[in-house]
Formats: structure tokens, sequence, C-alpha cells
């Protein structure tokens, strides 16, 4: 087989933009050590003057990086991205604001970026694309004569059918997908409501190679952060109060009234708890611009108030409630400190939280995480407590458990779960996800599909 020439990464965001997220820090260190392109958004809102900024080189990575005009990404990413596939895809269809120029300016918008990265290109470039804000991108190429063996990963969980259904014009999507070499999905649930919508809907169609590729973490790396010296130490080190920690972008999906009205019932259904736990719940706001989210807000901070207002006293705080964003130096031994970690989003399609908490436990003495059943992490983290984010009662009775497990059950389950996250931690997942491209044949049958844009 011939070796491939660079990996180019094309994401919305570069690695450049400081809310890259987990896609940027747990690939980045491997595209410095070989010769690789990232391009996307530089989260610049502004007119393209039709010429690629080259944002940097960093050992052997260059980053190239495009404005776009205010109205272009609030019809992709605020209109269409966010308003209408995100909460589809997390079976919010309540959510789902559909427009017709929405969905224009998201083909338009993908378009412009594969006119964008083709003058770029070389003929043995292995293009990897990320995520829902890309789907038809490679038709777009496609359409374009870009030639080179395409993949597309896609973060967040894929729909079901009788859910995928209902979001205006799927097929087209599909078609667009269809047009990609290889497209891999966190897990094979996800993979499957991939494959038979397509059945479905698109009998006719050729539907590329698929795979489940669960993304992972660095368990090491994670661990050393962890056990460096706590930039805050938030709870006695006697544990005479133990700590609960929530970390989550602040996002419908991630179940957080949910979380705290069964942190409420916790503190009403066992008074004996008061004055011996804190729950700290962090969760910087993002997608300002997506009305939802801003609702949401309101929710949470009025749920915060009624448990603080309840049960808080001069002496102590159920409850810290923290907006702004922290840096993984501060929040890995933050994560070592608390008792209890509880992840309990009500769809997810990893949740590297999760992992990233059972890689900060000090393993003598580690705490337990609290995982909801529909977190991707769930099928492969065997030695949570799993439990159903729609049910306080459950989910109050799991936290009970996780604050009282004795030690030698606490140890059984972290040494499951270590051992899940170092055989399927961050590099293999891009190195299986890379050699299986690389591995398919570039077909014509995967160029220009008839439909859409
Ligand atoms: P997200 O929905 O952003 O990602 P998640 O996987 O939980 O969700 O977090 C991604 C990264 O952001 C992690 O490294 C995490 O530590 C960090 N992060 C989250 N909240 C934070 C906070 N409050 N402060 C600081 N850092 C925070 C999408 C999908 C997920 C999938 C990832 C990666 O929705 O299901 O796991 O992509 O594929």
């Amino acid at each position: 087989m011939k070796k491939h020439g660079r990996v180019v990464i094309v994401a919305n965001r570069t690695p450049a933009a400081k809310s890259a997220g987990g896609l940027a820090s747990g690939l980045l260190d491997a595209l410095r050590r070989e010769r690789s392109l990232w391009f996307g958004w530089n989260g610049e809102l502004r007119e393209d003057d039709g010429n690629c900024v080259q944002l940097f080189s960093c050992d052997r990575l260059t980053v190239a990086a495009i404005p776009l005009s205010p109205e272009a990404h609030n019809r992709y990413y605020n209109g269409f991205a966010n308003g209408v596939l995100w909460p589809a895809f997390h079976h919010r269809l309540d959510l789902m604001r559909f427009s017709d120029d929405d969905y224009t300016g998201y083909l338009e918008v993908n378009r412009h970026m594969a006119a964008q990265l083709r003058p770029l290109l070389q003929d043995d470039d292995l293009i990897w694309v990320h995520d829902y804000h890309l789907l038809p991108f490679a038709g777009m190429c496609r359409r374009q004569g870009i030639r080179q063996r395409m993949g597309f990963f896609l973060h967040i969980p894929f729909p079901v059918p009788s859910v995928a259904q209902a979001i205006p014009r799927i097929d087209e999507l599909l078609d667009e997908m269809c047009a990609y070499d290889l497209l891999g999905f966190q897990t094979e649930d996800d993979r499957k409501a991939f494959v038979n919508l397509c059945r479905e809907r698109r009998p006719q169609i050729r539907v590329p190679n698929t795979g489940g590729y669960p993304i992972g973490v660095d368990p090491l790396a994670l661990q050393a952060e962890a056990e460096a010296e706590p930039v805050v130490q938030l709870w006695p080190r006697d544990r005479s109060i133990r700590g609960i920690i929530s970390v989550d972008r602040l996002d419908y999906t991630k179940g957080l009234p949910e979380r705290f009205k069964a942190y409420a019932l916790l503190l009403e259904q066992h008074p004996e708890l008061h004055g011996t736990m804190q729950l700290v719940q962090i969760a910087p706001p993002s997608r300002t611009d997506v009305p939802a989210y801003v609702d949401l807000h309101h929710e949470l901070t009025g749920l915060a108030g009624e448990i603080l207002g309840k049960y808080g006293d001069l002496e102590w705080q159920p409850l810290v409630y923290v907006e702004r964003q922290l840096d993984r130096p501060v929040l890995m031994p933050l994560y070592r400190q608390a008792r209890v970690g509880l992840v309990t989003p009500l769809r997810d399609g990893m949740n590297l939280v999760a992992k990233e908490f059972v890689a900060a436990q000090d393993p003598a003495d580690p705490g337990v995480l609290v995982l909801s059943r529909f977190a991707g992490a769930a099928c492969q983290l065997d030695g949570a407590l799993l439990v159903n984010p729609h049910d306080p009662g459950e989910m109050a009775q799991a936290m009970l458990q996780a604050l009282s497990m004795p030690h030698a059950e606490r140890v059984a389950r972290y040494r499951r779960m270590w051992a899940v996250l170092c055989a399927s931690d961050i590099e293999g997942w891009r190195v299986r996800y890379l050699k299986d491209l690389e591995a398919l044949a570039a077909t014509e049958e995967t160029l220009a599909p008839a439909t859409a844009g």
C-alpha cells in the first residue's frame, strides 16, 4: 500500500481559536509530528477577501484559516448547524428551528470552504473532515474536482431513523455524506442508525464504508496533570466534606436542570447528608446567540438559587455554580479531589469529561463515576454507576451509593475503567481511523452525487 502524504484536517474551527475544544487538544500533538495541514474558520467575522490566511506553522503542522462574513456564519453555524442539526441529532426536535435561508447558507459555507481548500491540496493528501458543520463538504469537494481520499468523523450522536426523518432536507444531506470514502461514528449504535436511515430513505445510493471509532483521551498525560499540586484545594483533605463535581459546556443536551433536580431530591430525602457534601458545577455558557441556550441559562440559575436558598447556611453551601471556563491544569486536580464525578447528559456522542474524570483519579483511593446511559462513553466505561438522567430518584440513589461506596469496590471499578482508557486512547483512535481511510481505494462511485448544492 502506498503511504499517504499529508493528513489534512478540516473542521469548523482551527486550533488557534481558543474554543476549538477537545478535538484540537487531542489531535494537535500527533499532527505536529507529521507533515499535516489544518483548515477551518479562524473565528473572525468579516468579509473574506478570497485570500486564505496562513495563521501559523507549528513544527510540521500548518494551520490555514479563513474568516466568514457575519451573515454567512449566522446562517451556517447558528442557523442550520446549531439550530437544526445539533438539536435533532440529540433527539430534541422540539428545539429545531429550520429556515430555507439557513440551509442555503449552510451549503454555501461548505461550498466556499471546499473552494478555499482546493488550491492548498496536494495529490497524495488524506483528508479528514470533522463534525456536523461539514456534512455536505465531501459532495462540494467532489463537484469541484477534488479527488483525494476523504473521510468524515461525527463527534455527536446520529439520530435513530424515526427522528432523523423529521430533519428537513435529510435526504439531500445523506446523498452528500455518501460522497465521503469513510464515515466514522462514536458508537456502533450511531453507525447502525446511519446505515439504517440510508437503507430506508436512499436505497438506490451506494453507502460508503462506515465504522465505530470511540474517541479517547491520553490517560497517562491526564493522570500526570491530576497529580500536580492543586491550584485550588476545594474540599478539606480529611474528606469531612465530600466533593461531587460536574463539568460541562452549558448545553441543553448535558442534562443540567435534571441533575440539579436530582441533587435537590437527595438533599430533601437525606437531611443527614447536609453539611457533609458539596456539588460543584462548572458550566461556562456556549452558543449564546442561539435562543435555547439563553433559556437554559435562566432555568439553571433559578434552580441553583432555589437549592442555595433552601439548604445553604452560613457554614455550608450545598452547591457551587461556576460559569467561568477553567483550564485543564486547574480541572484535573479538582477531579482527583472529588469523591464523585457526575456526568449525566440526556444524549451525548461520547463525553470526554467522563473519561478525563476517571483518568484523574488516585489509583489508591479513587472517586466514583456516575454516568448517563445515554452518553457514548457508557458503552465503554462499565465501571461507572449508570443512570437514567430523566429519573431524579434513580440519580439521587446513585449519588448516595457513590458517596458511600466501599474502598475495595471503588478500586475494582476504577481499574476496569482505567484499562479501557488505556486500550482505547486518543492516539489509537487517530491511528485506527487514518489506517482504515488509507486502506480504502477511492472509487468512482464516491464522486459527484447528482443532488443538492
Ligand atoms: P462537547 O459537547 O464539547 O464535545 P465533551 O466531550 O464533554 O463535550 O467535552 C469536550 C472537551 O471540552 C473535553 O476535553 C472537556 O474537558 C472540555 N470541556 C467541557 N466542558 C468544559 C468546561 N466547563 N471547562 C473546561 N473544559 C471543558 C463533542 C461531543 C462529545 C464528544 C466530543 C469529542 O458533544 O460527545 O465527546 O465532541 O468527540
